[in-house]
Formats: C-alpha cells, sequence, structure tokens
C-alpha cells in the first residue's frame, strides 16, 4: 500500500530518567529524544530515534541523526507516496545511519498499518499477545549500591511485578564481584545475564572464563563491535554463551556471526539494524539456524517500546529481552505506561504501534520543532 506523505515533523523531546544509568561507554542522566512524526492526509504515523546523545554506544548521534534525516533521508522518499516495505531500498544509498533509518521507516510503517487497520505484532508475525520481560541493571559505584539497585529495580519487583531476569552491565573492575555478589544473594534460580558492551579485549579471554562459575544466560557484547573473528575464538574458551549486540548491524552480519561462531544468541534491536523490517530477517535467519533472540532496549519512551514489545512476540524471541515497564526510566511517559503484569507486558493490539504521544504530555517535554514537507 502506497502512502502520500505531506510532511513530516521532528521533535526533540527531554526525558529525565529516574537514575542515572551508566554503562562501561557512559552515564545517562536525561534522554534527549528525536520523535518522528509523519502526516499524511489519511492519518499520522509516530517513531522514535534511538541515537543517544554522544556518539559512544555506537556513531550515530541524535544531532547528526536529525541533520541525516533532514538533508537526505526524508527528501529521498518518492513525493507521490511509498510502502514502508520500499523504504529500506529508498534509503540503501545513504550508508550507515541505522538509528535514523530506522525512526523514518517506523513512522511510515506506522501510518500505514494504522490506516489498514493492522498492528504491529500482527503485520511482523507475533506469535503471543504478552512478552517476558527483564531489566538492565546499570554500574555502581560499589557492591552495597547495586545490591540495593537490585533489590529496588528487579527482585523486589520480581516478586511484587515479577521481572523474569536481571542483566548486569559490566567492564573490567567491575565484573565477577558483582555477579559473584548477586548470585550469593540471590540464588541459582535468578536468571541473570552481563552485558559488557564491547569494554574487553581478547587478552581478557580467561578472566572473562571465570564468569562460567555462575552459570549466566549469556554474556554479551564482551569485545569490539568489529571483533567478530575474536568472539569466535573467545566462544571456543568460555563456556558462558556470547550474545552479540553491536557487532550486528544487519542480516548479513548475522549471518556471518553465526557462520563463523561468533555467537550464540544474538539481541536484536530494531534501531542498530535499520528498522523493524530488518529486524524481522535477523530473526527469520537465527530461527532458521537454531539460534534464540532476545529483543534490546535503548531506553525507549512508550513509542519506541510499543514496537519492540510488538517485535518480541516473534516466535524466535525465546529469551526475555530489555522490554522493561516504562517506569523503570521514566516517572511520566510520553504516552499511557507500559505497565509489568505478572513479569509481562502486553503486546499492543490497536492499529499500528498500538499507542500514541498524549499530546499534552508530549508539549510539555518538548525542546524543539522543525517541520519538513515532502
Ligand atoms: O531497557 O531500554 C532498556 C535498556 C537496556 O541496557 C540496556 N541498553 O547496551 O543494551 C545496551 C543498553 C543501551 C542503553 C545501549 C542506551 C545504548 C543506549
Amino acid at each position: 500500500m502506497k502512502i502520500k506523505i505531506s510532511g513530516i515533523e521532528l521533535r526533540r523531546i527531554a526525558m529525565p530518567l529516574v537514575a542515572p544509568f551508566r554503562t562501561s561507554f557512559g552515564v545517562e542522566t536525561s534522554r534527549d529524544v528525536l520523535v518522528v512524526r509523519v502526516v499524511t492526509p489519511d492519518g499520522e504515523g509516530w517513531a522514535e530515534c534511538a541515537a543517544m546523545s554522544e556518539p559512544r554506544y555506537c556513531s550515530e548521534y541524535v544531532d547528526g541523526a536529525q541533520d541525516v534525516l533532514r538533508k537526505f533521508l526524508i527528501p529521498a522518499l518518492p513525493k507521490d507516496g511509498v510502502d514502508a516495505a520500499a523504504v529500506g531500498r529508498i534509503l540503501e544509498p545513504f550508508t550507515g545511519h541505522h538509528m535514523a533509518k530506522s525512526a523514518l521507516e517506523t513512522a511510515v510503517l506506522d501510518v500505514q498499518l494504522r490506516v489498514a487497520g493492522e498492528s504491529f505484532g500482527s503485520y511482523l508475525g507475533a506469535s503471543r499477545d504478552r512478552v517476558p520481560c527483564g531489566v538492565s541493571v546499570g554500574i555502581m559505584n560499589s557492591l552495597p549500591e547495586l545490591l540495593d539497585a537490585v533489590d529496588r529495580y528487579a527482585v523486589d519487583r520480581y516478586v511484587a511485578e515479577g521481572y523474569v531476569r536481571i542483566k548486569l552491565k559490566i567492564e573490567p573492575g567491575w565484573d565477577i564481584e558483582p555477579v559473584r555478589a548477586v548470585r550469593e544473594r540471590f540464588g541459582d534460580d535468578l536468571l541473570l545475564q552481563v552485558d559488557a558492551n564491547a569494554a574487553y579485549t581478547l587478552v581478557d579471554a580467561q578472566h572473562l572464563a571465570k564468569l562460567d562459575a555462575f552459570d549466566l544466560l549469556l554474556i554479551e557484547q564482551p569485545l569490539a563491535n568489529d571483533d567478530m573473528v575474536q568472539h569466535a575464538q573467545l566462544a571456543r574458551i568460555l563456556r558462558t554463551p556470547i550474545c552479540l549486540d553491536e557487532s550486528i548491524e544487519s542480516a548479513a552480519d548475522a549471518a556471518a556471526a553465526i557462520s563463523l561462531g561468533a555467537c550464540s544468541i544474538i539481541n536484536v534491536k530494531p534501531a542498530r539494524v535499520g528498522g523493524y523490517l530488518e529486524a524481522r530477517r535477523i530473526h527469520d535467519l537465527a530461527r532458521a539456524h537454531g539460534i534464540p533472540v532476545w529483543c534490546g532496549g535503548m531506553l525507549e519512551t512508550g513509542i519506541g517500546r510499543a514496537a519492540n514489545v510488538a517485535l518480541a512476540a516473534l516466535p524466535g524471541f525465546t529469551l526475555p529481552g530489555d522490554t522493561s515497564g516504562s517506569h523503570r526510566y521514566f516517572v511520566t511517559d510520553i504516552t499511557p505506561p507500559f505497565v509489568l503484569s505478572d513479569g509481562h507486558l502486553d503486546v499492543p493490539t490497536g492499529p499500528g504501534l498500538g499507542t500514541e504521544p498524549l499530546t499534552e504530555l508530549l508539549d510539555e517535554v518538548t525542546t524543539a520543532r522543525e517541520w519538513i514537507a515532502l
């Protein structure tokens, strides 16, 4: 179905986080989110760009994403209408910028599905109506602080809200001890995994092998983004399964990683791979190879969360994702909040994303608006 676009609004919003979120690549205290609104005669489509303020997780950053959207990606869309399934191919001549491309494709897909009356979950091929949820715990300054946070964000709610697994962020100097402390305090039944965000090198292999004692679900992205061969070597040393995140920017990367033996699990983040359609291709490929996937998160508002939850409902997403409830990150979200029930989030069933920003809330947090007519 071709959708005729009148114009696109690029809006920036400031979303303070409930607590600083520290990873090996930096600390986030507030999200500066680029929200994309596609306007058509028949309705609107929404998406958010996952790019952070600074190019630390990957080379993209939010000002750059807005610039490339304004100068190259939006002007490349045909004036006489476009089908969301064609957006990826239309944007292909521009290299990189997956997060910007993902936001544009997602907003077009959203309006197209709203017009067609179909939900993201149904369109993508969801096989469940709710998904189990994990939570990511940032790097802390001290062990007591970590245990409090685990208490506060995961285990207490594991009982009260039911988070089904915990992911600890690690880096050199903050790895074996926090994992040991969490295991000792909460026992072996807790589903636990770690995420290094590329903070180690192959020289650390024997050190990382000490994590094998803790029966982790996986270790995520231990080595650098382009260390595909080194990850394959590390996989032969560790018993803990290796999951790749940053290294996988496309289905082609996933195919290479699988055939090299660089990972046995993949974290699928739609923004990182250029959109939900490429994310689905990675899901299909991994599933055909018996490689489990799970849905990552990038501190999304309710707009991004809605689409992630829909994706996480596909049959190959067999591990709990970083699809936490809205209140894990924001006191007030711009959409009605996603709230855990029995450790799960419901997959939205309304047309498109099945949710949209509440105008008043959105206006309150808006810091800038730009209109690009097509
Ligand atoms: O639940 O949304 C979430 C965050 C999960 O830890 C999480 N995300 O490296 O996967 C990651 C990390 C991240 C956060 C990556 C922000 C990039 C930016």
